[in-house]
């Protein structure tokens, strides 16, 4: 047994919830129901705690200093880089890229193939993306005269596979793909995306926001060549996330920001880079996030993912079956795979009311299009609402939401 598995803790939710200060609050005099994970996870105290004692004890820029908080900073900074090595099960913490979340992470990709892309060469994405995943790629195929090709989703939004298939061709010189969708909740059969794209020598980049806090990712086993999170979605401080990519990629490919500590030798006719992976990590990171990124690994590690995807899997399966028991919901995204996401609408009352009227019973949902306004259009609404699952969440808070929605039903008759 390894060391992981043997310091997990048996899954109970009530003490889970106890590390969570933030959810012991009334909202509109309300217990708080907090159901909007997809957007952001609420922080334990192991995590809070992290950042408060790195300020109190260790304070100090990283990479640059002999004295010993610099070291003690360093230290901590590089251990959290190991820490999503482990994670991911990379090959090498090399090939651990801090970045401030997802969507930076697939930026930087996309300005490296910016250099390699040229007119009618094609990048391929799906129907599902979230922004993040969408515009990037835009933005790369304006420079470069590339196409941007989309593979369908069916009515259940889920990808098409044979249409995904028959849109690779010669042309194809990169795919950008969700591991799960956050409007829809919808997982993606990326191990098979990922071995088709490659026997078409195509490589390709996995969008985990979504997927992480609930599906264990193996980076070798998928293949993957770039795959991307953000640490807020999984418990850690916003503005630190990760790009993992293959380190013989990372090393072809050119840095995406200048600036201190990517350098080794600066002149002023040439600049000679540092080596993977600091020539993307340009200028003073997030320091206290890494380190809270750290501490929030390792304190998923002591529940166990499979544990936590297990809870949230029986969660949103209680939860579906409540939603279809009410006539006015129509809930938007059943894909056969999904993940701990409710998307919903209801007949008559605008996604932002719905929003509105639930945070005044105390429970917070997202309502809007969720930064995937393709997925809106393709289901022909303008927005959703959306509850969204994390560990802490129990079956009476899905009750509460369930209340929730029949009140607002009755109200607006
Ligand atoms: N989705 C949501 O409420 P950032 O903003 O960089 O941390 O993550 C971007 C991103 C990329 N891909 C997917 C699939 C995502 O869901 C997100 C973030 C949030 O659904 C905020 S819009």
């Amino acid at each position: 047994m390894n060391k992981a598995v043997e310091n997990i803790r048996p899954y109970d939710v009530d003490s889970i919830r106890q590390d969570f200060p933030v959810l012991h609050q009334q909202v509109h005099g309300k217990p708080l129901v907090y159901l909007d994970n997809a957007a952001t996870s609420q922080k334990p105290k192991a995590v809070i705690d992290s950042l408060v004692h790195y300020y109190q004890n260790d304070n100090a820029n990283i990479h640059r200093g002999v004295h010993t908080l610099s070291e003690r900073a360093t230290l901590s900074y590089e251990n959290s880089r190991k820490k999503v090595q482990c994670f991911l099960n990379a090959a090498s913490e090399k090939e651990i890229v801090f970045t401030r979340g997802a969507t930076e992470a697939i930026n930087l990709v996309a300005n490296a193939y910016a250099q390699t892309l040229k007119a009618n060469d094609e990048v391929l994405i799906t129907a599902m993306e979230h922004h993040s995943n969408i515009v990037p790629w835009q933005m790369l195929c304006e420079k470069t005269g590339a196409i941007l090709k989309v593979a369908p989703i069916n009515e259940q939004g889920e990808l098409i596979l044979d249409q995904f298939e028959a849109l690779i061709s010669k042309k194809t010189k990169f795919a950008a793909i969700s591991h799960m969708s956050n409007a829809l909740g919808s997982i993606n059969p990326i191990k098979q995306l990922i071995d088709l794209l490659h026997q078409h020598d195509i490589p390709v980049l996995i969008d985990g926001a979504q997927a992480i806090p609930h599906i264990a990712v193996d980076v070798q086993a998928l293949g993957c060549d770039f795959y991307v999170f953000s640490g807020h979605k999984l418990y850690a401080p916003t503005g630190i996330g990760a790009l993992y990519g293959k380190l013989e990629l990372l090393e072809k490919m050119a840095p995406y920001q200048g600036g201190g500590d990517m350098i080794s030798v600066v002149t002023f006719d040439k600049t000679v880079y540092s080596k993977v992976p600091y020539k993307f990590e340009a200028g003073t990171p997030n320091i206290a996030g890494t380190i809270g990124l750290g501490a929030a690994l390792d304190y998923v590690n002591s529940i166990g993912l499979d544990a936590i995807a297990a809870h949230e899997d029986s969660l949103l399966v209680y939860a579906t079956e409540q939603a279809k028991r009410i006539d006015k919901l129509r809930i938007i995204g059943t894909a056969k795979q999904k993940g701990a996401i409710l998307s919903f609408v209801l007949d008559g009352i605008h996604p932002h009311d719905i929003g509105t009227m639930m945070d005044h019973q105390g429970i917070a949902i997202r309502a809007g299009h969720h930064c995937a306004m393709p997925v809106m259009d393709f289901f022909a609404v303008p927005a959703t609402a959306r509850a969204s699952f994390a560990m802490y969440n129990t079956h009476q808070e899905v009750d509460a939401l369930m209340a929730g929605i029949e009140n607002l039903i009755e109200m607006f008759g």
